[in-house]
């Protein structure tokens, strides 16, 4: 089918804007709301890519800077409407801020702030430690990880992390107003970003054990069924500790108190002292402690191969928060740790660096992001600046051979490649910030296109953002709340050429390309499901590309 996509969100007045064509046209025109033609211009012609598979043309219409709202047209095919404008992304970023209310966990969301979304407390009964004979243990409140019910240390600690990084990076992200309860926000003392991530930060102090380790995750023993989180009464299980959330909850509690001790200093020395009791059992535990689930269960894993490049980002955040240079020996030991294991991930045809990894798994971007703002001219900030410029550089060279400017390969069209191109757009958002570069602002908004509806399924991955926004997420509520559409701002996974799940299945054998392996299905986990750390880098990119 003949198709013109375009970013159904919009453009800012002076960013780079393109509509792309799945067939050949020779002129393009931008028409306004009241039909008038307000841009014209040639086609040019791409070529067939490997993500695509489309034979793409491009429109350039980057000349219109006038606000208002428009279509892209060509050989009689319309693309869907946007916006022009500065505020052009307003809504999409308090959309995306308020998701994490919505995913609230203990408390019930009132009818005040969740509208026809609203429910009753959930998930409020003590958790079994699972295999021991303890007393159970309140940990109550945090987020939902996202689809499921469970709660996991270092899914919560990376989503935190895309979120107070952004914080740190761009004061902007201090002045989104979005309506959360009051009462969370200290009485307006806390801005809304900051109270939203206490919730998640009062919980995972809850997933500390009192000689410093952390408990990896609480789930029921299986995933719930289809059911509002109030009516999931399952035992709830905290399965077993591992160094992994051990070392990103130190990392990410020192990292919170460089942010709340502006606000309220008595908990920044709690989050603080919290940290040194994780750093510390860490240092007594220095062999690896992994995570896999016990024989039975299928709730999240989030198993991770190592635990070097936590423990680095734990070294880092400690030393850009303390500047104990003890953590600053630590990380530089574990960084050569960690370059002997990439050199084995490269092996292995892994072409990235692992020290840019933002991920859930391989965070020692995340530990590089705090050497980046400790601003020092050590061997170690210069390495993680130097990281993110040549990271950033590849990843223009990738943009460059799609039609799209999609900074990505065919290999990240895995189980959630919308937050592997969106850990991209965060590092090509720190590097625009070290170097601002054309071309790394032009590749974060050609990724920010693909994500709101320039890409080949023509679909904005953002909900209620876009006319055409997927509206099915695999989301628990969502599949039972007989409530038309989902709430707005969630970030779907996207395509992924594995099809894990039942439903994907039926795409097996039409040998789709990269881009097309999904569907809008509520039953497809593995292409269409929301989580907490795939809305947080969106949360990141926008402010980066929204700061003055
Ligand atoms: O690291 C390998 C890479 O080397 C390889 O080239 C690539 C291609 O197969 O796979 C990579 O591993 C992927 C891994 O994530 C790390 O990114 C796996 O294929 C992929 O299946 C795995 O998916 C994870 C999925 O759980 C299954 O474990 C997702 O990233 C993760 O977001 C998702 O998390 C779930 C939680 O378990 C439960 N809650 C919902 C959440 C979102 O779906
Ligand atoms: O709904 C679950 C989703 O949140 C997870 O990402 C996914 C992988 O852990 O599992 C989903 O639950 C499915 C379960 O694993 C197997 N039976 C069907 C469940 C939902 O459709
Ligand atoms: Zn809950």
């Amino acid at each position: 089918m003949k198709k013109v996509f375009v970013n159904q969100v919009g453009f800012l007045c002076n960013a780079e804007k393109k509509a792309v064509l799945n067939f050949e046209a020779h002129d393009f025109y931008v028409v306004d709301e009241n039909g008038k033609n307000a841009f014209e211009g040639d086609v040019k012609h791409f070529g067939t890519d490997e993500i695509s598979g489309e034979d793409a043309f491009v429109a350039d219409f980057s000349a219109l800077t006038a606000k208002g709202k428009y279509k892209v047209v060509a050989g009689g095919i319309e693309s869907a409407t946007f916006e022009i404008g500065d505020n052009a992304y307003d809504k999409l970023m308090k959309d995306i801020c308020k998701c994490f209310y919505f995913l609230r966990c203990g408390d019930a969301l009132a009818r005040e702030y969740a509208g026809e979304y609203h429910h009753e407390p959930c998930h409020m009964t003590k958790a079994t430690v699972y295999g021991e004979d303890t007393e159970p243990v309140d940990v109550t409140g945090g987020w939902h990880d996202a689809g499921d019910y469970g709660r996991y240390s270092t899914a919560g600690a990376v989503a935190v992390a895309h979120l107070l990084y952004g914080v740190r990076f761009f004061k902007g992200l201090l002045d989104v107003h979005y309506d959360i309860p009051k009462e969370s926000c200290d009485k307006g003392y806390l801005p809304e970003i900051l109270a939203e991530v206490k919730v998640e930060l009062d919980f995972l102090m809850k997933m500390q054990r009192e000689n410093g380790s952390v408990w990896h995750k609480v789930t029921t023993f299986n995933h719930a069924d289809f059911i509002m989180p109030e009516d999931d009464k399952n035992e709830l299980f905290l399965f077993a500790v591992s160094s992994i959330a051990t070392a990103d909850i130190a990392a990410v509690f020192a990292l919170a108190s460089t942010i709340y001790k502006e606000y309220d200093a008595k908990y920044a020395d709690k989050l603080m002292e919290r940290s040194l009791l994780a750093y510390k059992w860490l240092s007594e535990n220095p062999d690896e402690l992994l995570f896999f689930n016990p024989e039975g269960s299928n709730t999240g894993q989030y198993d991770e191969a190592e635990d070097i490049s936590n423990r680095f980002w734990a070294a880092c955040s400690m030393y850009e928060a303390t500047s104990d240079g003890k953590y600053y020996s630590e990380a530089m030991a574990l960084k050569e740790r960690l370059a002997a294991f990439d050199k084995k991930l490269q092996k292995k045809g892994y072409q990235g660096d692992v020290f840019t990894c933002l991920g859930w798994a391989e965070v020692a971007g995340l530990g590089n992001l705090s050497l980046i703002l400790k601003r020092e001219d050590n061997t170690l900030c210069l390495n993680a600046r130097s990281s993110f410029l040549s990271e950033a550089d590849r990843l223009v060279l990738v943009a460059s051979g799609n039609g799209f400017g999609l900074c990505m390969d065919k290999k990240d069209f895995i189980w959630g490649s919308n937050m592997e191109l969106l850990k991209y757009l965060m590092v090509l958002t720190v590097a625009y910030r070290l170097d601002s570069k054309k071309n790394y602002r032009n590749a974060i908004e050609s990724g920010l296109d693909y994500l709101l509806g320039c890409n080949s399924m023509d679909v904005s991955y953002v909900t209620g953002n876009g006319e055409k926004a997927y509206k099915n997420p695999h989301l628990r509520p969502t599949a039972i709340d007989d409530i038309e559409q989902p709430w707005p701002g969630l970030v779907s996974g996207g395509p992924n050429v594995g099809l894990h799940d039942e439903k994907a299945q039926e795409l097996r054998g039409k040998d789709l390309p990269p881009m097309k392996c999904y569907l809008d299905d509520i039953a497809c986990y593995s292409l269409n499901e929301i989580t907490i750390y795939w809305n947080s880098p969106l949360v990141f990119v926008l402010a980066g590309l929204l700061n003055k």
